[in-house]
């Protein structure tokens, strides 16, 4: 039994120390940079101290994609190991190449312990030019010692120069590892984490540490639809056709809109068009995240002036000694309909005297806008005096 021990200790340790090449490949991702394909390889392996137990080795490696720009020689380098599974990324922007993955093992009587370690990698060497960590504890109430928790690798963001890890983490509190601030830590609600660490490539700055907000929980959001104020022209007899609004929830899905005085509900005449006016149009929409109101300002405007024409000829010839009367005008407003009887006239006709009288004729709506005037021209001819 001893002796069958000891030979399975030896097959073990061989497979230990076996090639990395040689090992099973778990998980791998890459990017590229400069002309460079960069991976991070999960690969499986077995520890045989103190007895066989697997475990994982996280290791870097570079290749070249295209010869003509991409220098490095490619190589492979070990970063660390893990006794549990690590979750990896890698992205690469202008800016730098980083690396994510977390590691971590099972500790008796605490349960899993998980760090996510973040990665400047130098493109050359494969090497680490900034290393960040992020982990995560139990606060207890008392503020008394805590426990350790796991944080887990979701995803990992270039957002120009700044660097964004997104994961969930066991515990009540995610600090940097080692952490900047005092303990007791402060205590989260919720269990999922962002940390954005800005100037990544070029600072040691801290990472700002929060909790993504559930988009349930924000208010919906209500736009209107052309803009919150309209302007009509006026017209007579014309119907008023609301654009509308529309709202989406925190999550962006699509709310249905109440809408008010649009002409088209009952909650009032809407906007009229054959009056010059300001008319409100308000909308809401609400959830149990909240509610959201607007209105729009419908402004009715008559800026078109009436159009004025002749009844009649524009020249007459009238015989003396009898009474002329003017045919008279017809004067037509988009906004008030027919305004014939606004219209004026200037001048006279004196039907007992010879001459040739001219006369102009006006009309202004109810905005002020006068309509172009038109003359006419009377000939009294043949007095018999
Ligand atoms: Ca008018």
């Amino acid at each position: 039994m001893q002796m069958l021990r000891k030979i399975v200790l030896a097959i073990v340790a061989l497979l230990g120390t076996s090639a990395l090449a040689d090992l099973p490949v778990v998980s791998a991702v890459q990017t590229t940079w400069g002309g460079c394909a960069y991976s991070i390889k999960v690969l499986q392996d077995v520890n045989p101290i103190p007895y066989p137990q697997p475990f994982y080795r996280i290791v870097a490696e570079s290749s070249v994609l295209a010869p003509e720009t991409c220098t490095v020689q490619p190589q492979s380098v070990e970063w660390g190991t893990s006794k549990l599974l690590p979750q990896i990324a890698i992205q690469a922007s202008a800016d730098g190449i980083v690396a994510a993955y977390s590691y971590g093992e099972f500790i008796r009587f605490m349960g899993n312990f998980l760090r996510v370690s973040i990665r400047h990698v130098d493109p050359s060497t494969l090497g680490t030019l900034r290393v960040a960590r992020l982990v995560s504890s139990v606060v207890p109430p008392n503020g008394g010692a805590g426990a350790l928790g796991a944080v887990s690798l979701g995803g990992l963001t270039l957002n120009g120069s700044s660097v964004e890890v997104t994961g969930t983490f066991t515990g009540n509190a995610l600090t940097e590892d080692p952490a900047g601030i005092p303990w007791p830590y402060p205590i989260w609600q919720g269990n999922e984490f962002i940390a954005i660490y800005p100037h990544f490539f070029t600072s040691t700055t801290s990472p700002t540490l929060s909790a993504p907000q559930i988009c349930s929980s924000l208010p919906p959001v209500l736009t209107i639809n052309g803009g919150s104020t309209l302007t009509l022209e006026c017209a007579r007899g014309g119907s008023y056709s609301d654009p509308g609004a529309q709202a989406v929830d925190g999550c962006g899905s699509p709310m249905v809109v109440h809408a008010y005085n649009t002409g088209a509900d009952s909650s009032g005449p809407g906007p009229l068009l054959s009056y010059e006016g300001s008319y409100t149009v308000s909308y809401a929409t609400w959830n149990s995240a909240g509610s959201a109101n607007a209105s729009r300002t419908v402004i009715v405007d008559d800026t078109t002036a009436p159009s004025l024409a002749l009844l009649g000829p524009s020249s007459m010839v009238h015989t003396c000694n009898t009474p002329w009367v003017d045919p008279g005008e017809v004067a037509t407003d988009a906004c008030s309909g027919d305004i014939s009887t606004w219209a004026g006239r200037t001048g006279d006709v004196n039907a007992w005297a010879v001459g040739v009288y001219t006369l102009s004729y006006t009309v202004t709506d109810a905005a002020g806008n006068s309509a172009t005037p038109v003359t006419r021209t009377v000939e009294v001819v043949n007095c018999p005096w």
